[in-house]
């Protein structure tokens, strides 16, 4: 059995049914103006990550796998927000208002895409999603069983809010979840620490975590 280094023991990997799940890695998460900046954050910590992700989905590219990319956002109309979910907080910008990078978190406004950088390649599912996991009122789940999926591996923001929702659901469908450390960045240092700790925890009763090179390497190999 061919399996990646990772925490809290190896990763038993089957490549024919493993894919990678980018989540949110959007310009208003990451970007000055944006979504993440509303609500006073440090967007820098984001961007930061951007090379390792791209060099994470480069690799199950170039190894054949499959990567589905995730964005939050909602309809123009906002029929999909809840009321509370715009309420909450105190940003100086709420979902559906106009910021500098068109209306924050609507579906098909400048600021909700995915980063150029790691911008999807024609055949690879993108989820838009409501909520913050991305089993939540999509597709996600049908995509999944559709192509025989049964091992995800997780990058993308923010690790203990977007990631950590989705994986937790993901574990309760049955899905094998490895969370990449390095393409995984929250707006709080010790909030990705925290998330990484509880994911792996309890001889990894969310999943397991590893390091990108670990990764990266096994794939390419198996
Ligand atoms: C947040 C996310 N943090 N993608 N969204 O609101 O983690």
């Amino acid at each position: 059995m061919v399996e990646i280094k990772a925490q809290p023991f190896p990763f038993p990997l089957r490549k024919q049914e493993i894919a990678l799940v980018v989540i949110d890695m959007q310009r208003d998460f990451a970007e000055p103006g944006g979504f993440g900046a509303s609500l006073g954050n440090d967007v820098g910590r984001i961007a930061r990550i951007v090379p390792d992700v791209k060099r994470l989905i480069q690799g199950f590219r170039e190894a054949g796998l499959k990567v589905i990319h995730t964005m939050e956002c909602h309809r123009p109309d906002l029929s999909d927000l809840p009321v509370a979910k715009r309420n909450r907080g105190q940003p100086s910008l709420r979902i559906g208002d106009e910021g500098p990078m068109g209306r924050i978190l609507i579906a098909g406004e400048p600021g909700t895409a995915i980063l150029s950088e790691l911008a999807p390649i024609d055949g690879e599912v993108v989820i838009e999603k409501p909520g913050k996991g991305a089993f939540y009122a999509t597709v996600l789940g049908d995509v999944l069983k559709e192509r025989g999926i049964t091992q995800l591996v997780f990058a993308g923001v923010t690790t203990e809010v977007c990631v950590q929702t989705t994986m937790r659901e993901a574990n309760d469908r049955g899905y094998e979840c490895l969370l990449c450390e390095q393409a995984t960045e929250s707006y709080f240092p010790e909030f990705k620490e925290a998330a990484i700790a509880m994911i792996r925890a309890q001889g990894a009763i969310v999943g397991w975590t590893a390091d990108i090179d670990d990764i990266l390497e096994t794939i390419s190999h198996a």
